[in-house]
């Protein structure tokens, strides 16, 4: 049998071809009839087929008995877990029970319903998410701006005639924010219809390779260069603004401080370099910025933010085809957030640092100190649920002592890794391949509007869960019981173990802008088209779809404003130390691909790239073993000694370090590598969305003089 599905690894959501012999896989491919992906998948795509078969895929629930766990049915693990989670609650209060969320929530059906309807309603406000170390910048900015923090623009990639690239790779990761399979296929139909290309980062990624223009800069201070963009672009009367702004005569006067000359030294970038991008991206006659992952993970994340989205609407690219849009997905993602109480900025704020929560969250780099730090509202259980903080988060090594403090921990999670090894119950549910599926958060970032229903390519084992199965058993056992959770939850949660999650989407498809009652887009009339179904390019949507009070966009909010002279300590001159950022890798997946050994063949990826005339200055060698220090700790990994890198900036890749015992993955231990969060920093934040900075690390890098016996050392 050869059934349609979606690749569920990254954002791209590409169309996949699920060969089944019985309940055997015997092959994944491209769906040359997917309207979004036609036929492209990257390499990563057979990790679909390497998770299900995963011999170290857990199929049981695990109970934890000392240093070991032990198989058990899903009745006694599940009473176990909430037992545990009710315990806790009530010796200590609502917020002593803390909830982390990882990313493949954002792919997963069941996580995204019944995972939010449970966990968002156990009444804490230690709700932390792995969007803490992702996008946060961006959903802040969206708020101040547009009304909304889900009003992320999406760069119109197939229409337009300029794209600028900050901080995104998306040759290698697919795209983020932004739903577009096959990059490079986009990029050359972009330069065959004349357009242009243009990256700016501190290495010449995969991307930057095939830009018409690569530009370096210094780490985190991209903020400075679009302000600076700004400036040429008012000062020389390129702008073009659109309907809709509020706040322009502030932008441009905030933009006067900061000429390019007056940031050429510390972005690294020349002025006359700078004013040309403006010049080009101001006359371009379509032109989209793109802001991603290397400019969220900075200290002023959520400015560059606004800054990126402020350029577009100043030169007349925001909301208009070929610059920056917003997508009508089938199921208004919006709608089904405000039901989950994630739209809000502000409202909670940790206990110890005092850190407001975005989205409904706080920051993770606060969890390992809420569970440290005694007092009322101190966290003594936690739930994670697919996710890996001990590699993915901030100053890893703090959070791994801290779990092993917890009086309660419940993993829901496939793998016995660096995170779940410290629970005491883990719920794993079926693989990829199990589960029914619609991208109801991808959806709403798509370059074309799009929609897809899966049926689970492979049945479930008469003793297995789907996440969406779990979430709903456990939630009957735990909400229940609590009474501060909110008048929603319980329908919500007993209306879901009645729907189930096709009945979801149904109800979601009917009510969004495509279906009405009679007639419109139903599950019914997704399931005609199995392959996936295109809903057109991307339209304008404005003012209708803001949700600022005088539906205007925000050019110059004021919480945005305020921090713009914290900007100003960026123009200090730096020392001689060497900044650390981080790289992804076209067939890794943050931490949790390394188990496959199709994907992790060849050779060592976890390296350390230096630019030859920091290694000359440090005698290293490439292929030597170099130490990486800072005040949090110290690696040792392999340096690659090249051009690529920019002087002063060297680049690890981050989800490595399955060398921690206690974890069950054979192929990821034997490709250990090393943590780049045991060097990164708890308290190097964007202060405005609480957005880790892991790209403003400092670190030391000396050569290791390698003896015969540690010749193996990590
Ligand atoms: N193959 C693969 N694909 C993935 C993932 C993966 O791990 N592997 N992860 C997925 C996830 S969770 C996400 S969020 C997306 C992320 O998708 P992208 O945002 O495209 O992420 P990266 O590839 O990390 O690209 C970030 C770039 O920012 C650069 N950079 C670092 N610091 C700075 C800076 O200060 N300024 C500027 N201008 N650039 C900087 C880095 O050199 C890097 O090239 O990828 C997703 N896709
Ligand atoms: N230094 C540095 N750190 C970073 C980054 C960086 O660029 N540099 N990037 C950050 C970014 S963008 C992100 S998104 C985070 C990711 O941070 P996390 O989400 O915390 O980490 P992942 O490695 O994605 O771990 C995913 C976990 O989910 C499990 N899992 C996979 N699929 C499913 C499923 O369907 N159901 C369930 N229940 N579990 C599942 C996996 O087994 C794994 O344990 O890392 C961040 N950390
Ligand atoms: S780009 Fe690769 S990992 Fe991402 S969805 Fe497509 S096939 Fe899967
Ligand atoms: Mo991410």
């Amino acid at each position: 049998m050869r059934k349609p599905a979606t690749c569920t690894l990254c954002e791209a959501a590409c169309g996949i071809l699920v060969d089944t012999e019985g309940d055997r896989v015997v092959g994944v491919r491209g769906d040359p009839d997917d309207p979004q992906s036609r036929g492209y998948v990257c390499p990563k795509v057979v990790g679909m087929q390497d998770l299900h078969e995963d011999p170290d895929r857990l199929r049981r629930p695990l109970l934890r008995r000392g240093e070991d766990f032990v198989e058990t049915t899903w009745q006694e693990a599940l009473d176990f877990a909430a037992e545990g989670i009710l315990r806790v609650r009530r010796a200590h209060g609502p917020d002593a029970v803390a909830v982390y969320q990882g990313n493949p929530t954002a792919h997963n059906l069941g996580l995204l319903t019944a995972g939010q309807a449970v966990l968002r309603k156990l009444g804490t406000r230690n709700l932390f998410s792995a969007s803490s170390t992702d996008q946060v910048p961006h959903m802040r900015a969206a708020h101040e701006m547009f009304g909304h923090v889900l009003l992320m623009p999406v760069p119109d990639v197939d229409r337009t005639d300029h794209w600028l690239v900050l901080g995104a790779n998306p040759v290698v990761s697919n795209g983020s924010i932004m739903t577009a399979p096959d990059q490079r296929r986009r990029i050359k139909e972009l330069q065959a219809r004349g357009g242009k290309l243009v990256v700016v980062d501190p290495r010449r990624t995969e991307t930057a390779e095939l830009a018409d223009t690569h530009v370096f800069i210094r780490p985190s201070t991209d903020a400075l260069l679009l302000f600076a963009m700004l400036y040429v672009v008012f000062a020389e009367g390129l702008e073009r603004p659109g309907p809709h702004l509020a706040g322009l005569d502030e932008l441009r006067r905030l933009a006067r401080d900061f000429a390019p000359d007056q940031v050429a030294s510390a972005t690294g970038v020349a002025s006359d370099r700078i004013a040309t991008m403006a010049r080009e991206f101001a006359r371009a006659e379509r032109a989209a910025c793109y802001v991603r992952v290397g400019t969220c993970h900075q200290e002023h994340g959520t400015l560059v933010s606004w800054l990126a989205y402020a350029l577009n609407a100043v030169t007349g690219n925001l909301d208009r085809a070929g610059g920056a849009m917003w997508t009508t997905p089938a199921a208004e993602l919006m709608v089904i957030a405000d039901l989950f109480g994630l739209s809000s900025v502000g409202g909670a704020h940790s206990r110890v640092r005092g850190l407001p929560a975005v989205g409904g969250e706080l920051p993770v780099a606060v969890l390992a100190e809420e569970i440290e730090t005694p007092g009322q509202g101190q966290i003594r259980a936690l739930i994670t649920s697919a996710g890996n903080p001990v590699l993915s988060a901030p100053n890893g090594r703090r959070i791994e002592a801290a779990l092993a403090e917890l009086d309660h921990m419940v993993a829901v999670d496939s793998f016995l890794n660096e995170t779940t090894r410290h629970a005491h119950v883990i719920l794993p549910p079926v693989s990829p391949l199990q589960r029914a599926h619609y991208d109801l958060a991808l959806n709403a970032f798509g370059v074309r509007n799009h929609a897809k229903w899966v049926d689970a390519p492979l049945p479930k084992g008469p003793d297995e869960l789907d996440d969406f199965e779990i979430f709903v058993k456990l939630g009957a056992r735990i909400l229940p019981g609590i009474s501060a959770a909110g008048p929603l939850q319980m329908p919500v949660s007993a209306l879901l173990r009645k729907l189930g999650p096709e009945a979801v989407v149904d109800l979601a498809l009917r009510a969004g802008p495509y279906g009405t009652f009679r007639g419109g887009l139903s599950l019914a009339e997704l399931r005609k088209s199995p392959h996936g179904l295109d809903l057109g390019p991307l339209r304008s949507r404005l003012p209708d779809l803001l949700r600022t009070p005088d539906r205007k966009v925000q050019l110059a909010p004021q919480a945005l404003v305020a921090e713009v002279p914290a900007l100003r300590a960026l123009l200090a001159p730096r020392g001689d130390t060497l900044t650390m950022i981080g790289r992804r890798h076209l067939r890794s997946n943050n931490s949790w691909l390394h188990n496959s050994t199709r994907l992790v063949k060849g050779r060592d990826r976890c390296t350390l790239l230096v630019n030859p005339t920091d290694a000359r200055a440090r005698g290293i060698a490439d292929g030597a073993l170099v130490a990486v220090k800072n005040a949090r700790g110290e690696v040792r990994l392999r340096a690659e000694v090249s051009e690529e890198m920019m002087p002063g900036v060297v680049s690890m890749p981050h989800g490595f370090g399955h060398h921690r015992p206690g974890t069950r993955m054979a192929v990821a231990e034997a490709h250990a590598g090393v943590s780049a969060n045991d060097l990164t920093d708890d308290m190097l934040l964007d202060r405005l969305s609480g957005n880790a900075a892991f790209s403003g690390v400092t670190v030391e890098v000396s050569a290791v003089v390698e003896r015969s016996e540690d010749a193996h050392a990590e």
